[in-house]
């Protein structure tokens, strides 16, 4: 057993320090630790106990990595158990963030302290659970259920001074756990404090719980755990105490067993295993103080706008004073935002739209930059010209990044005499607030560029994906994919409106067609237009939605597409059932009708045959690369845990034949992937492939 608790005497109260990086888990070392330590306070004669935590944060909830094997105890509700019950005065110093079992430790004692800056928290429903160590319980007992639900529906964090405001906590000291915690400890035992068990104080008042479980039921899109968390805390109120408890384990055991638990904890690992490629071991990235960027539209505004709140300084090129202007202005409104919701206060504000950003209209500006983003007009000439004059221009060494959607990154560095320091940067908008970031490494490209890449991604927040080159790299080349097929169902006699209602019962915000009106009809129009010339001529491919586009109808930009905008709920819009009419009977096509099952079979199959292909040629590394690339940034639901985590559970044998049989109709489209094809044959699972390095 690992050292993981340590336990001094200090007069008549017991010290105990948990000790267990990077996050203090409660894993079974620390909880037979901490049991340990309270029966040895109490055979020592001690009053009171101090619980506290070294090195970044008071326990940051149960081992995660504990999940799915057998439970060996003590249990940490036996734990939080141990801890009410025993005689001993308990006081808990919290830092950092005491999320999960964490908090439910602290809600064991009888006091609770915290360092300014603490974070409380109950995320388990974020990864597919309820609080399992008597949260549901004890939280409505000593904030009311109506905060409680809010809390732990939500598995929101919160902060020290709100949690002292909802009485989570009775104290906010600053200075190091362990002496506020003691200083805190004597306090009580001079006042001659009460022991104060949550598990005696009376059962909170009650709300209509059937409304709650509802309220929580819609909110979540499909995901159960939080409406499973308001069972729980309906429990605090009409069972007693133990067996409220009772209630909660087994609430928690029956969420612990399901695909959504399992998909949303890969979810969780996913998003950091991403990011720690083998080939950047030992790799240094090249110092990033400051970031030049070109183009001040949407999008270079929107990565403008996360740099400068990552705390770097920007330099942002325009073309002319008021396109400088306007960039300036999307800026400030993006910034303005963070400061609305508290993320900042006015003197930073003024900082970060200050003296951090400098616009210019000449390229010298960007002389002594350390790495430059491009974010100018999809067009491959227009980016080849940036690229050489940034050749010129920026110093030795700097980083030269294009944010291009699809464009060959290889093409672009050959501009350069360079191209070891050029590298892909695909930002999603808008790119001040979605989380990916697809790396994208040239031919080229040198390892420690690399490294910059995905070592800038981590500064700002995101979730950094390695992708190959290739047409629309990971995330764009299958979303096309899917889309086809999208397309051929409507082509053949489904409704548009019938596949995003499809789309959104699976668990989507949006489907398919109302992503094309977000997004905007030119953008595939473009696409269409762009491949068109290349392409094969057994592809089908509509033509009614450009006819749409040469009315000028682009979707939400213009008020009408898909579906029509206007104020309230979007309505159909019954002019494009008419233009698919026409293309049916000019294509000679008898519609047919199509089931919600096969929209939503063949929707994802396409998907995932796409995947299969992008893993199997090396653009993506792993499955859970894609997993994450469809979480972070495609609106994919998380319970479902992406792409190649659904198809794993789905059961690839299934989706090899559902391939088969529609590859009858349309050899061309449905070609199996032949990575999906070996998996099948060798019986094994995408996931299978995401444990080699
Ligand atoms: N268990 C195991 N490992 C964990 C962990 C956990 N709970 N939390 C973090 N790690 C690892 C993480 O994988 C990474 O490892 C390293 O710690 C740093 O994390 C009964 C059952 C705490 C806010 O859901 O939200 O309690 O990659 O990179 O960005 O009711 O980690 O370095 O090898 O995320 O500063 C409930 C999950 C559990 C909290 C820190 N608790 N963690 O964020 O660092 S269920 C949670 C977080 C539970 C009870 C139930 C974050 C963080 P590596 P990091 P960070």
């Amino acid at each position: 057993m690992e050292y993981v608790i340590s336990f001094t005497l200090e007069d008549n109260i017991a010290v105990i320090a948990i000790d267990s990086p990077p996050v203090n888990a409660l894993g079974l070392a620390v909880r037979r630790g901490l049991v340990d330590a309270i029966t040895r306070a109490e055979k020592d004669g001690a009053k009171a106990a101090l619980i506290y935590a070294e090195g970044r944060t008071f326990p940051a909830g149960a081992d995660i990595r504990e999940f799915g094997k057998a439970p060996q105890p003590p249990s940490l509700p036996d734990v939080c158990a141990r801890i009410e019950e025993s005689d001993l005065l308990v006081v808990v110093a919290i830092h950092g963030t005491a999320l999960g079992g964490g908090l439910e430790v602290a809600l064991g004692a009888d006091y609770r302290i915290a360092a300014p800056g603490s974070r409380v928290g109950l995320p388990e429903v974020l990864i597919g659970l309820l609080p399992g160590a008597g949260g549901t319980q004890r939280l409505p007992r000593l904030i009311g259920v109506e905060k409680a639900i809010g809390v732990i529906t939500s598995g929101r964090q919160v902060g020290a001074a709100e949690a002292l405001e909802l009485g989570i906590i009775d104290r906010i000291e600053d200075g190091k756990p362990r002496e506020t915690g003691l200083a805190y400890v004597r306090e009580m035992l001079a006042q001659d404090a009460p022991r104060r068990p949550i598990r005696a104080m009376q059962a909170p008042a009650p709300v209509d719980f059937d409304a709650a479980y509802d309220a929580a039921l819609k909110k979540a899109r499909g995901q159960i755990s939080p409406p499973y968390a308001v069972r729980g805390i309906q429990a605090a109120c009409e069972l007693g105490f133990d067996d409220g408890m009772a209630r909660e384990r087994a609430l928690f055991r029956e969420l612990m067993e399901t695909d959504q638990r399992a998909a949303l904890i890969h979810a969780f690992f996913g998003e950091r295993a991403v990011s720690n490629l083998p080939e950047l071991k030992g790799v240094a990235p090249r110092p990033v103080a400051n970031v030049g960027i070109i183009g001040g539209g949407t999008m270079g505004a929107g990565i403008a706008t996360a740099a400068l709140l990552a705390g770097l300084d920007v330099v942002l090129l325009e073309m002319t004073v008021d396109a400088a202007a306007a960039a300036k202005a999307r800026i400030v409104k993006n910034i303005s935002g963070a400061q609305k919701r508290g993320k900042i206060d006015q003197a930073h504000f003024d900082h970060l739209t200050g003296t951090a950003l400098k616009l210019s209209t000449d390229y010298d500006a960007l002389a002594q930059v350390d790495l430059v983003i491009e974010a100018v007009f999809e067009n491959m000439s227009v980016k080849k010209q940036v690229f050489a004059r940034l050749d010129a221009v920026c110093k030795p060494g700097a980083v030269l990044a294009t944010n291009t959607s699809y464009l060959d990154v290889n093409e672009i560095a050959a501009a350069t005499s360079r191209p070891e320091d050029v590298i892909g940067l695909h930002f999603f908008s808008p790119a001040h607030v979605m989380k990916l970031l697809e790396v994208v490494v040239a031919d080229r490209t040198a390892a420690d560029v690399v490294a910059t890449g995905f070592a800038l991604g981590k500064r700002l927040g995101k979730v950094s994906v390695r992708a190959g080159v290739c047409d629309g790299f990971i995330g764009n080349r299958i979303l096309l994919a899917y889309r086809t097929a999208a397309d051929h169902m409507v082509l053949d006699g489904a409704s548009p409106f019938q596949i995003d209602r499809v789309m959104r019962a699976f668990g989507f915000a949006m489907g398919p067609f109302q992503v094309g009106d977000l997004a905007g009809l030119d953008i595939g129009w473009a696409t269409r237009k762009r491949l068109a010339p290349t392409r094969d001529p057994r592809e089908r491919v509509p033509t009614y939605v450009d006819k749409l586009c040469e009315q000028g109808h682009l979707g939400q930009k213009t008020g009408l597409g898909y579906y029509i905008y206007g104020d309230g709920v979007p309505k159909e819009n019954p002019e494009v059932l008419a233009l698919i009419e026409a293309e049916r009977k000019a294509l000679g096509i008898t519609p047919r009708d199509f089931s919600d099952e096969e929209i939503l079979r063949r929707y994802m199959c396409a998907m995932v045959n796409e995947s299969a292909r992008v893993v199997g040629e090396g653009i993506a590394r792993r499955p859970l690369d894609v997993d994450m690339v469809f979480l972070t940034g495609y609106g994919f639901p998380r319970y479902r845990g992406g792409p190649m985590k659904w198809a794993d559970m789905d059961g690839l044998a299934r989706i090899l034949d559902d391939i088969n049989t529609f590859a009858k109709a349309d050899p061309y489209f449905w070609q199996p992937a032949p990575l999906l094809a070996d998996l099948v044959t060798e019986g094994k699972a995408f996931d299978d492939l995401n444990k080699e390095t």
